[in-house]
Protein backbone atom coordinates (compact mmCIF):
# COMPACT_ATOMS: atom_id res chain seq x y z
CA UNK A 1 0.00 0.00 0.00
CA UNK A 2 1.28 3.23 -0.84
CA UNK A 3 2.37 5.80 2.17
CA UNK A 4 0.35 8.10 3.46
CA UNK A 5 1.85 11.68 3.15
CA UNK A 6 2.22 12.08 7.02
CA UNK A 7 4.15 8.73 6.48
CA UNK A 8 5.56 9.69 3.12
CA UNK A 9 7.19 13.34 4.67
CA UNK A 10 8.72 11.49 7.45
CA UNK A 11 10.32 9.70 4.90
CA UNK A 12 12.00 13.49 4.20
CA UNK A 13 12.06 15.45 6.69
CA UNK A 14 12.73 19.12 6.52
CA UNK A 15 16.05 20.53 7.88
CA UNK A 16 15.48 22.23 11.05
CA UNK A 17 15.73 26.36 10.90
CA UNK A 18 15.87 26.60 7.80
CA UNK A 19 12.97 28.32 5.58
CA UNK A 20 12.27 27.90 2.04
CA UNK A 21 10.97 30.50 -0.19
CA UNK A 22 9.94 29.81 -4.34
CA UNK A 23 11.81 32.40 -5.64
CA UNK A 24 12.71 34.05 -8.90
CA UNK A 25 12.69 30.31 -10.76
CA UNK A 26 11.77 27.95 -7.88
CA UNK A 27 13.70 26.96 -4.81
CA UNK A 28 17.12 27.00 -5.34
CA UNK A 29 20.12 25.81 -2.94
CA UNK A 30 22.93 23.46 -1.96
CA UNK A 31 21.26 20.03 -3.12
CA UNK A 32 21.85 18.94 0.43
CA UNK A 33 18.74 20.85 1.46
CA UNK A 34 16.16 20.03 -1.25
CA UNK A 35 15.17 16.87 -0.43
CA UNK A 36 11.90 17.39 1.77
CA UNK A 37 11.14 20.68 -0.32
CA UNK A 38 11.18 18.95 -3.72
CA UNK A 39 8.68 15.83 -1.81
CA UNK A 40 6.47 18.54 -0.94
CA UNK A 41 6.97 20.03 -4.28
CA UNK A 42 5.38 16.59 -5.58
CA UNK A 43 2.86 17.29 -3.84
CA UNK A 44 1.89 21.13 -4.81
CA UNK A 45 2.10 19.24 -7.94
CA UNK A 46 -0.51 17.21 -7.67
CA UNK A 47 -2.80 19.71 -6.07
CA UNK A 48 -1.94 22.34 -9.01
CA UNK A 49 -2.82 18.88 -11.72
CA UNK A 50 -6.44 18.59 -9.85
CA UNK A 51 -7.11 22.08 -9.30
CA UNK A 52 -6.91 22.23 -13.54
CA UNK A 53 -8.83 19.20 -13.55
CA UNK A 54 -6.39 16.88 -14.52
CA UNK A 55 -4.28 18.74 -17.01
CA UNK A 56 -0.53 18.05 -16.51
CA UNK A 57 1.83 20.26 -14.52
CA UNK A 58 5.90 19.80 -15.40
CA UNK A 59 8.79 19.86 -12.75
CA UNK A 60 12.14 20.35 -13.73
CA UNK A 61 14.66 19.65 -11.30
CA UNK A 62 17.65 21.99 -11.97
CA UNK A 63 19.64 24.56 -10.94
CA UNK A 64 20.55 26.10 -14.41
CA UNK A 65 23.29 28.57 -14.18
CA UNK A 66 24.71 27.70 -10.00
CA UNK A 67 26.83 25.55 -9.69
CA UNK A 68 27.55 21.72 -9.65
CA UNK A 69 26.84 21.58 -5.39
CA UNK A 70 24.02 23.67 -6.26
CA UNK A 71 19.94 22.43 -6.97
CA UNK A 72 16.88 23.85 -7.24
CA UNK A 73 13.25 22.63 -8.54
CA UNK A 74 10.54 24.39 -10.19
CA UNK A 75 7.17 23.93 -11.51
CA UNK A 76 5.59 24.47 -15.28
CA UNK A 77 1.92 25.81 -15.96
CA UNK A 78 -0.21 23.33 -18.46
CA UNK A 79 0.63 25.83 -21.18
CA UNK A 80 4.44 25.98 -20.40
CA UNK A 81 4.39 29.02 -18.35
CA UNK A 82 5.89 29.72 -14.94
CA UNK A 83 3.81 28.52 -11.97
CA UNK A 84 0.81 31.00 -11.89
CA UNK A 85 2.23 33.57 -9.26
CA UNK A 86 -0.31 32.84 -6.05
CA UNK A 87 0.86 29.22 -6.28
CA UNK A 88 3.73 29.90 -5.41
CA UNK A 89 2.72 31.16 -2.07
CA UNK A 90 0.97 27.75 -1.29
CA UNK A 91 4.01 26.03 -2.39
CA UNK A 92 6.17 28.44 -0.28
CA UNK A 93 3.42 27.51 2.70
CA UNK A 94 4.34 23.20 2.14
CA UNK A 95 7.76 23.84 1.98
CA UNK A 96 8.23 25.43 5.57
CA UNK A 97 5.62 23.43 7.15
CA UNK A 98 6.66 21.23 10.02
CA UNK A 99 6.95 17.23 8.87
CA UNK A 100 4.40 16.20 10.89
CA UNK A 101 1.74 18.90 9.66
CA UNK A 102 2.10 18.17 6.12
CA UNK A 103 -0.45 16.39 5.50
CA UNK A 104 -2.84 18.68 7.70
CA UNK A 105 -1.86 21.58 5.65
CA UNK A 106 -2.17 19.51 2.21
CA UNK A 107 -5.47 18.91 3.36
CA UNK A 108 -6.15 22.35 4.24
CA UNK A 109 -5.08 23.84 0.75
CA UNK A 110 -7.69 21.36 -1.03
CA UNK A 111 -10.27 22.31 1.00
CA UNK A 112 -9.36 25.88 1.13
CA UNK A 113 -8.81 26.38 -3.26
CA UNK A 114 -12.21 23.89 -3.76
CA UNK A 115 -10.17 21.06 -4.93
CA UNK A 116 -11.72 17.81 -5.86
CA UNK A 117 -9.85 15.09 -4.32
CA UNK A 118 -11.15 12.76 -7.02
CA UNK A 119 -9.96 14.65 -10.03
CA UNK A 120 -7.04 13.14 -11.90
CA UNK A 121 -3.41 14.31 -11.63
CA UNK A 122 -1.27 14.23 -14.14
CA UNK A 123 2.77 15.56 -13.74
CA UNK A 124 5.84 15.05 -15.83
CA UNK A 125 9.29 15.81 -14.92
CA UNK A 126 12.66 16.17 -16.14
CA UNK A 127 16.03 17.00 -14.94
CA UNK A 128 19.70 18.52 -15.38
CA UNK A 129 22.94 16.28 -15.61
CA UNK A 130 24.08 17.29 -11.50
CA UNK A 131 24.66 14.89 -9.75
CA UNK A 132 22.18 15.06 -6.94
CA UNK A 133 19.52 14.86 -9.50
CA UNK A 134 18.33 11.05 -9.53
CA UNK A 135 17.74 11.44 -5.40
CA UNK A 136 15.88 13.86 -5.93
CA UNK A 137 14.02 12.40 -8.44
CA UNK A 138 13.63 9.63 -5.99
CA UNK A 139 12.07 12.68 -3.05
CA UNK A 140 9.89 13.83 -6.16
CA UNK A 141 7.99 10.11 -6.40
CA UNK A 142 7.17 9.86 -3.43
CA UNK A 143 5.59 13.23 -3.29
CA UNK A 144 3.42 11.91 -6.47
CA UNK A 145 2.93 8.49 -5.25
CA UNK A 146 1.63 10.12 -1.98
CA UNK A 147 -0.93 12.37 -3.60
CA UNK A 148 -1.87 9.45 -5.59
CA UNK A 149 -0.57 11.34 -8.93
CA UNK A 150 0.01 9.80 -12.38
CA UNK A 151 3.70 10.74 -13.80
CA UNK A 152 6.11 10.45 -16.19
CA UNK A 153 9.89 10.20 -15.86
CA UNK A 154 11.66 12.37 -19.02
CA UNK A 155 14.97 11.54 -17.44
CA UNK A 156 17.35 14.23 -18.89
CA UNK A 157 16.04 17.36 -20.36
CA UNK A 158 16.83 20.68 -20.90
CA UNK A 159 14.28 23.06 -18.97
CA UNK A 160 12.85 24.34 -22.12
CA UNK A 161 12.23 21.16 -23.54
CA UNK A 162 10.47 20.16 -20.85
CA UNK A 163 7.75 23.28 -20.80
CA UNK A 164 7.95 22.50 -24.67
CA UNK A 165 6.26 18.95 -23.53
CA UNK A 166 3.93 20.54 -20.88
CA UNK A 167 2.71 22.27 -23.52
CA UNK A 168 2.14 19.58 -26.32
CA UNK A 169 0.40 17.15 -23.58
CA UNK A 170 -2.24 19.08 -22.82
CA UNK A 171 -2.73 20.77 -26.17
CA UNK A 172 -2.83 17.32 -27.82
CA UNK A 173 -5.55 16.94 -30.16
CA UNK A 174 -6.96 20.74 -30.49
CA UNK A 175 -6.54 23.18 -32.69
CA UNK A 176 -3.68 25.17 -30.32
CA UNK A 177 -1.42 22.09 -30.85
CA UNK A 178 1.63 22.78 -30.48
CA UNK A 179 3.82 19.88 -31.34
CA UNK A 180 4.21 15.95 -31.14
CA UNK A 181 4.72 14.71 -27.58
CA UNK A 182 8.31 13.60 -27.45
CA UNK A 183 12.06 14.83 -27.27
CA UNK A 184 12.36 13.55 -30.82
CA UNK A 185 8.89 15.51 -31.55
CA UNK A 186 10.98 18.70 -30.55
CA UNK A 187 14.06 18.32 -32.63
CA UNK A 188 11.11 17.52 -35.84
CA UNK A 189 10.04 20.87 -35.15
CA UNK A 190 12.97 23.16 -34.50
CA UNK A 191 14.75 21.28 -37.25
CA UNK A 192 12.09 21.59 -39.77
CA UNK A 193 11.32 25.29 -38.89
CA UNK A 194 15.12 26.05 -39.57
CA UNK A 195 14.92 24.84 -43.02
CA UNK A 196 12.16 26.87 -43.52
CA UNK A 197 13.26 29.70 -42.02
CA UNK A 198 16.68 29.90 -44.04
CA UNK A 199 15.74 28.53 -47.63
CA UNK A 200 17.46 30.42 -50.26
CA UNK A 201 19.61 32.13 -47.55
CA UNK A 202 23.63 31.17 -47.24
CA UNK A 203 24.55 31.06 -43.24
CA UNK A 204 28.35 32.21 -43.34
CA UNK A 205 31.18 29.97 -41.06
CA UNK A 206 30.74 27.71 -38.32
CA UNK A 207 29.31 28.67 -34.98
CA UNK A 208 30.97 27.62 -31.97
CA UNK A 209 28.69 26.58 -28.95
CA UNK A 210 29.51 26.22 -25.40
CA UNK A 211 27.68 23.96 -23.64
CA UNK A 212 28.64 24.75 -20.23
CA UNK A 213 29.14 21.12 -19.74
CA UNK A 214 25.44 20.87 -18.83
CA UNK A 215 22.59 19.04 -20.27
CA UNK A 216 22.44 21.61 -23.23
CA UNK A 217 25.46 19.59 -25.00
CA UNK A 218 23.95 16.00 -25.38
CA UNK A 219 20.43 17.41 -26.54
CA UNK A 220 22.51 19.91 -29.26
CA UNK A 221 24.11 17.17 -29.96
CA UNK A 222 21.13 15.19 -30.75
CA UNK A 223 19.28 18.56 -32.39
CA UNK A 224 22.13 18.27 -35.17
CA UNK A 225 20.97 14.90 -36.41
CA UNK A 226 17.45 17.41 -37.17
CA UNK A 227 19.43 20.52 -39.02
CA UNK A 228 19.95 20.85 -42.45
CA UNK A 229 23.97 20.14 -42.70
CA UNK A 230 26.64 22.80 -44.08
CA UNK A 231 27.20 21.00 -47.28
CA UNK A 232 23.80 20.99 -48.30
CA UNK A 233 23.00 25.00 -47.45
CA UNK A 234 22.70 24.81 -43.63
CA UNK A 235 24.33 25.16 -40.46
CA UNK A 236 27.83 24.25 -39.18
CA UNK A 237 28.25 23.99 -35.14
CA UNK A 238 30.68 23.22 -33.49
CA UNK A 239 29.96 22.02 -30.16
CA UNK A 240 32.96 22.39 -26.88
CA UNK A 241 32.31 21.96 -23.35
CA UNK A 242 30.53 18.90 -23.40
CA UNK A 243 31.66 17.25 -20.75
CA UNK A 244 28.69 15.63 -18.86
CA UNK A 245 30.44 12.82 -17.53
CA UNK A 246 32.59 14.78 -14.38
CA UNK A 247 30.23 16.63 -12.97
CA UNK A 248 32.15 19.26 -11.68
CA UNK A 249 32.77 20.90 -15.03
CA UNK A 250 29.20 22.56 -15.43
CA UNK A 251 29.10 25.74 -15.60
CA UNK A 252 32.91 26.30 -14.56
CA UNK A 253 35.15 28.92 -16.44
CA UNK A 254 31.93 28.48 -18.90
CA UNK A 255 28.79 28.80 -19.90
CA UNK A 256 26.51 31.61 -20.50
CA UNK A 257 26.67 33.58 -17.26
CA UNK A 258 30.69 33.18 -17.11
CA UNK A 259 30.57 35.48 -20.29
CA UNK A 260 28.22 37.50 -19.28
CA UNK A 261 29.42 38.51 -15.77
CA UNK A 262 33.03 37.76 -16.57
CA UNK A 263 32.50 39.85 -20.03
CA UNK A 264 35.44 37.39 -21.98
CA UNK A 265 35.33 34.06 -23.07
CA UNK A 266 35.47 30.91 -21.73
CA UNK A 267 39.33 30.07 -21.21
CA UNK A 268 38.75 27.01 -22.38
CA UNK A 269 38.02 29.05 -25.99
CA UNK A 270 40.11 28.20 -29.05
CA UNK A 271 38.43 30.65 -31.57
CA UNK A 272 39.93 32.88 -33.50
CA UNK A 273 39.59 36.40 -33.99
CA UNK A 274 36.08 37.23 -35.68
CA UNK A 275 35.38 33.64 -35.02
CA UNK A 276 31.02 33.15 -34.07
CA UNK A 277 30.69 32.18 -30.57
CA UNK A 278 27.67 31.58 -28.44
CA UNK A 279 27.16 30.02 -24.80
CA UNK A 280 24.31 28.42 -23.31
CA UNK A 281 24.07 27.91 -19.15
CA UNK A 282 23.89 24.77 -17.48
CA UNK A 283 20.33 23.35 -18.44
CA UNK A 284 19.98 25.61 -21.87
CA UNK A 285 17.41 28.19 -21.30
CA UNK A 286 20.53 31.28 -21.67
CA UNK A 287 22.21 32.14 -24.68
CA UNK A 288 24.71 34.52 -25.18
CA UNK A 289 27.06 35.79 -28.17
CA UNK A 290 30.41 36.98 -28.06
CA UNK A 291 33.26 37.02 -30.96
CA UNK A 292 36.85 38.58 -30.50
CA UNK A 293 37.08 41.87 -32.86
CA UNK A 294 40.85 42.08 -34.08
CA UNK A 295 40.94 45.88 -33.00
CA UNK A 296 38.81 46.02 -30.42
CA UNK A 297 38.71 42.79 -28.63
CA UNK A 298 35.98 40.55 -27.32
CA UNK A 299 32.38 41.64 -27.45
CA UNK A 300 29.48 40.79 -25.84
CA UNK A 301 26.28 40.07 -27.95
CA UNK A 302 24.16 39.45 -24.85
CA UNK A 303 20.20 39.14 -24.54
CA UNK A 304 19.59 43.42 -24.87
CA UNK A 305 21.12 42.62 -28.54
CA UNK A 306 19.49 38.82 -28.95
CA UNK A 307 16.33 41.20 -28.32
CA UNK A 308 17.11 44.13 -30.85
CA UNK A 309 17.99 41.63 -33.43
CA UNK A 310 14.80 39.82 -33.46
CA UNK A 311 13.01 42.96 -32.85
CA UNK A 312 14.29 44.86 -35.67
CA UNK A 313 14.18 41.82 -37.91
CA UNK A 314 10.58 40.81 -37.42
CA UNK A 315 9.32 44.19 -37.67
CA UNK A 316 11.07 44.40 -41.17
CA UNK A 317 9.18 41.21 -41.94
CA UNK A 318 5.82 42.50 -41.03
CA UNK A 319 6.01 45.41 -42.76
CA UNK A 320 7.54 43.87 -45.69
CA UNK A 321 4.33 41.44 -45.28
CA UNK A 322 2.33 44.38 -45.09
CA UNK A 323 0.55 43.90 -41.60
CA UNK A 324 2.70 46.37 -39.91
CA UNK A 325 -0.33 48.45 -39.39
CA UNK A 326 -2.35 45.30 -37.72
CA UNK A 327 0.28 44.07 -35.39
CA UNK A 328 1.28 45.63 -32.19
CA UNK A 329 5.13 44.60 -31.50
CA UNK A 330 6.87 45.60 -28.23
CA UNK A 331 10.01 44.79 -26.07
CA UNK A 332 10.51 44.03 -22.60
CA UNK A 333 13.34 44.28 -20.74
CA UNK A 334 14.32 44.56 -16.91
CA UNK A 335 16.42 46.86 -15.13
CA UNK A 336 19.76 45.00 -15.94
CA UNK A 337 19.05 46.29 -19.84
CA UNK A 338 21.84 48.10 -21.13
CA UNK A 339 20.40 51.76 -21.30
CA UNK A 340 22.00 51.99 -24.40
CA UNK A 341 19.84 48.99 -26.18
CA UNK A 342 16.35 50.54 -24.48
CA UNK A 343 17.25 54.33 -25.98
CA UNK A 344 17.98 52.00 -29.82
CA UNK A 345 14.84 50.33 -29.40
CA UNK A 346 12.67 53.22 -28.78
CA UNK A 347 14.46 55.87 -31.15
CA UNK A 348 16.31 53.69 -33.54
CA UNK A 349 13.67 50.89 -33.82
CA UNK A 350 10.75 53.34 -32.65
CA UNK A 351 9.15 50.25 -30.55
CA UNK A 352 7.75 50.76 -27.15
CA UNK A 353 9.95 49.05 -24.20
CA UNK A 354 8.22 47.85 -20.81
CA UNK A 355 10.57 47.43 -17.78
CA UNK A 356 9.90 44.46 -15.17
CA UNK A 357 11.50 42.91 -12.28
CA UNK A 358 13.79 39.73 -12.88
CA UNK A 359 12.68 36.82 -13.46
CA UNK A 360 11.26 35.19 -17.00
CA UNK A 361 7.71 34.67 -15.42
CA UNK A 362 7.49 38.55 -15.35
CA UNK A 363 8.65 39.56 -18.67
CA UNK A 364 6.68 36.62 -20.51
CA UNK A 365 3.72 37.96 -18.50
CA UNK A 366 4.02 41.68 -20.39
CA UNK A 367 4.76 40.23 -23.45
CA UNK A 368 1.87 38.92 -24.04
CA UNK A 369 0.19 42.71 -24.01
CA UNK A 370 1.95 42.48 -27.32
CA UNK A 371 0.90 41.02 -30.68
CA UNK A 372 4.67 40.01 -30.95
CA UNK A 373 6.21 40.32 -27.79
CA UNK A 374 9.80 40.06 -27.83
CA UNK A 375 11.27 39.32 -24.03
CA UNK A 376 14.89 39.18 -22.89
CA UNK A 377 16.80 39.64 -19.69
CA UNK A 378 20.40 41.02 -20.07
CA UNK A 379 21.45 37.43 -18.97
CA UNK A 380 20.39 35.84 -22.97
CA UNK A 381 16.95 34.44 -20.78
CA UNK A 382 14.22 35.29 -22.97
CA UNK A 383 12.05 34.23 -25.81
CA UNK A 384 9.27 36.09 -28.70
CA UNK A 385 5.93 34.97 -28.09
CA UNK A 386 3.07 35.86 -30.58
CA UNK A 387 -0.71 36.40 -30.07
CA UNK A 388 -3.32 34.89 -31.62
CA UNK A 389 -4.07 37.89 -33.89
CA UNK A 390 -0.35 37.83 -34.78
CA UNK A 391 -0.86 33.72 -35.83
CA UNK A 392 -4.12 34.35 -37.53
CA UNK A 393 -2.78 37.51 -40.04
CA UNK A 394 0.84 34.94 -40.97
CA UNK A 395 -1.66 32.50 -41.69
CA UNK A 396 -4.50 34.00 -43.54
CA UNK A 397 -3.20 36.65 -45.12
CA UNK A 398 -2.83 36.71 -48.83
CA UNK A 399 0.29 38.18 -50.37
CA UNK A 400 0.01 40.65 -53.12
CA UNK A 401 3.92 40.32 -54.65
CA UNK A 402 6.33 37.16 -53.67
CA UNK A 403 8.23 39.55 -51.51
CA UNK A 404 5.00 39.73 -49.35
CA UNK A 405 4.56 35.62 -49.68
CA UNK A 406 7.99 35.00 -48.43
CA UNK A 407 8.29 37.38 -45.48
CA UNK A 408 4.88 35.56 -44.81
CA UNK A 409 6.54 32.40 -45.09
CA UNK A 410 9.50 33.33 -42.40
CA UNK A 411 7.19 34.68 -40.05
CA UNK A 412 5.28 31.31 -39.88
CA UNK A 413 8.63 29.74 -39.58
CA UNK A 414 9.53 31.73 -37.26
CA UNK A 415 6.47 31.24 -35.45
CA UNK A 416 7.37 27.52 -34.65
CA UNK A 417 11.10 27.70 -34.44
CA UNK A 418 10.59 30.38 -31.73
CA UNK A 419 9.92 28.08 -28.26
CA UNK A 420 7.41 30.33 -27.16
CA UNK A 421 6.86 28.71 -24.00
CA UNK A 422 9.47 30.02 -22.51
CA UNK A 423 13.26 31.02 -23.24
CA UNK A 424 15.45 27.97 -24.50
CA UNK A 425 18.77 28.79 -25.51
CA UNK A 426 18.69 26.16 -28.88
CA UNK A 427 15.67 27.71 -30.32
CA UNK A 428 17.21 31.22 -29.89
CA UNK A 429 20.29 30.10 -31.31
CA UNK A 430 18.52 29.11 -34.28
CA UNK A 431 17.05 32.60 -34.51
CA UNK A 432 20.07 34.47 -34.45
CA UNK A 433 21.56 32.43 -37.09
CA UNK A 434 18.28 32.96 -39.45
CA UNK A 435 18.26 36.50 -39.13
CA UNK A 436 22.31 36.78 -39.22
CA UNK A 437 21.77 34.74 -42.66
CA UNK A 438 19.30 37.04 -43.89
CA UNK A 439 21.03 40.16 -43.53
CA UNK A 440 24.09 38.30 -44.46
CA UNK A 441 25.34 39.71 -41.29
CA UNK A 442 28.93 38.89 -39.33
CA UNK A 443 28.00 39.09 -35.58
CA UNK A 444 30.50 42.58 -36.08
CA UNK A 445 27.53 44.37 -37.84
CA UNK A 446 25.23 42.57 -35.00
CA UNK A 447 27.63 44.70 -32.62
CA UNK A 448 27.77 47.70 -35.20
CA UNK A 449 24.16 48.75 -34.06
CA UNK A 450 24.51 50.46 -31.26
CA UNK A 451 27.06 50.85 -28.70
CA UNK A 452 26.85 49.71 -25.04
CA UNK A 453 27.23 51.89 -22.30
CA UNK A 454 30.17 50.56 -20.17
CA UNK A 455 28.82 48.48 -17.62
CA UNK A 456 29.22 45.84 -14.23
CA UNK A 457 27.59 43.47 -12.52
CA UNK A 458 28.67 42.19 -9.56
CA UNK A 459 27.63 39.83 -6.43
CA UNK A 460 28.04 41.35 -2.78
CA UNK A 461 28.03 38.87 0.17
CA UNK A 462 25.45 39.74 2.76
CA UNK A 463 24.03 39.00 6.07
CA UNK A 464 20.89 38.64 5.16
CA UNK A 465 19.87 39.60 1.25
CA UNK A 466 15.88 39.34 2.39
CA UNK A 467 16.49 43.11 3.93
CA UNK A 468 17.11 44.84 0.78
CA UNK A 469 13.59 45.55 -1.06
CA UNK A 470 13.21 47.38 -4.01
CA UNK A 471 10.47 49.47 -5.88
CA UNK A 472 9.92 50.29 -9.87
CA UNK A 473 10.79 46.80 -11.38
CA UNK A 474 13.54 46.54 -9.29
CA UNK A 475 15.10 49.97 -9.92
CA UNK A 476 14.79 51.47 -6.42
CA UNK A 477 15.58 50.43 -2.64
CA UNK A 478 12.82 50.90 -0.20
CA UNK A 479 14.80 49.39 2.73
CA UNK A 480 16.72 49.80 4.19
CA UNK A 481 15.98 53.01 4.61
CA UNK A 482 18.57 55.81 3.52
CA UNK A 483 20.21 53.17 1.06
CA UNK A 484 18.90 54.39 -1.99
CA UNK A 485 19.30 58.48 -1.32
CA UNK A 486 22.86 57.23 -0.70
CA UNK A 487 23.08 55.54 -4.26
CA UNK A 488 21.31 58.24 -6.13
CA UNK A 489 24.05 60.64 -4.57
CA UNK A 490 26.79 58.42 -5.79
CA UNK A 491 25.42 58.19 -9.23
CA UNK A 492 24.89 61.73 -10.09
CA UNK A 493 28.88 62.14 -9.99
CA UNK A 494 29.21 60.07 -12.63
CA UNK A 495 28.46 60.60 -16.62
CA UNK A 496 25.90 58.60 -18.11
CA UNK A 497 25.79 57.16 -14.43
CA UNK A 498 22.90 54.31 -13.13
CA UNK A 499 23.21 51.91 -10.64
CA UNK A 500 20.82 49.54 -8.30
CA UNK A 501 20.84 47.25 -6.46
CA UNK A 502 18.57 43.82 -5.58
CA UNK A 503 18.40 40.85 -3.71
CA UNK A 504 18.78 37.63 -6.39
CA UNK A 505 16.32 34.95 -6.31
CA UNK A 506 18.14 32.32 -7.20
CA UNK A 507 22.09 32.65 -4.84
CA UNK A 508 22.45 33.99 -1.31
CA UNK A 509 23.69 37.44 -2.53
CA UNK A 510 22.80 40.99 -3.44
CA UNK A 511 23.76 42.03 -7.03
CA UNK A 512 24.89 45.35 -7.78
CA UNK A 513 24.45 46.67 -11.50
CA UNK A 514 26.28 49.52 -12.73
CA UNK A 515 26.52 51.85 -15.87
CA UNK A 516 28.50 54.78 -16.83
CA UNK A 517 30.06 56.94 -19.58
CA UNK A 518 33.67 54.44 -19.37
CA UNK A 519 34.31 51.02 -18.18
CA UNK A 520 36.93 52.75 -15.52
CA UNK A 521 33.67 54.50 -14.20
CA UNK A 522 31.59 51.97 -14.58
CA UNK A 523 33.91 49.29 -12.29
CA UNK A 524 34.02 52.43 -9.41
CA UNK A 525 30.56 52.92 -9.39
CA UNK A 526 29.31 49.16 -9.05
CA UNK A 527 32.20 49.15 -6.41
CA UNK A 528 31.43 52.06 -4.25
CA UNK A 529 27.47 51.00 -4.10
CA UNK A 530 28.58 47.51 -3.57
CA UNK A 531 30.57 49.15 -0.27
CA UNK A 532 27.93 51.27 0.66
CA UNK A 533 25.44 48.02 0.50
CA UNK A 534 27.56 45.68 2.34
CA UNK A 535 27.64 48.84 5.30
CA UNK A 536 24.15 48.19 5.93
C1 LIG B 1 16.94 32.43 -13.36
C2 LIG B 1 15.69 33.13 -13.83
C3 LIG B 1 16.05 34.37 -14.60
C4 LIG B 1 16.93 35.27 -13.76
C5 LIG B 1 18.13 34.49 -13.20
C6 LIG B 1 18.90 35.29 -12.17
O1 LIG B 1 17.71 32.08 -14.47
O2 LIG B 1 14.95 32.23 -14.64
O3 LIG B 1 14.86 35.02 -14.96
O4 LIG B 1 17.41 36.34 -14.50
O5 LIG B 1 17.69 33.32 -12.55
O6 LIG B 1 18.01 35.66 -11.15
P1 LIG B 1 18.48 36.33 -9.82
O7 LIG B 1 19.23 37.57 -10.21
O8 LIG B 1 17.21 36.63 -9.08
O9 LIG B 1 19.38 35.36 -9.10
P2 LIG B 1 18.31 30.63 -14.62
O10 LIG B 1 18.94 30.61 -15.96
O11 LIG B 1 19.29 30.47 -13.49
O12 LIG B 1 17.12 29.72 -14.48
Amino acid sequence: MADTILSAAAKHPKPEDKSFKYGTAGFRMKANLLDSVVFRVGLVAALRSRKLSGQTIGVMITASHNPPEDNGVKLVDPMGDMLEASWEGYTTILANAPDAEVEGVYHKLETELNINPESPARVIYARDTRPSGPTLVTALVDGLKAARAEYTDYKLLTTPQLHYLTRCINTEGTPQSYGVVSEKGYYEKLGAAFARAIKGKKISGPVIVDCANGVGGPKLTELLKYLPKALEGGIDIKVVNNDVLRPESLNHECGADFVKTKQRAPPSSKAGPNDRCCSLDGDADRLIYYFTDPEHGFRLLDGDRIATLAASFIGDLSREAGLADELKIGVVQTAYANGASTKYIVNGLGLPVVCTPTGVKHLHHAAKNFDVGVYFEANGHGTVVFSPQALKAFNTKSPESPAQAGALETLRALTDLINQTVGDALSDMLLVETILAHKSWTPREWDLTYTDLPNRLVRVEVTDRYMYKTTDAERKLVEPAGLQEQIDGLVKKFKDGRSFARASGTEDALRVYAEAATRAEADDLASKVAALCKQY
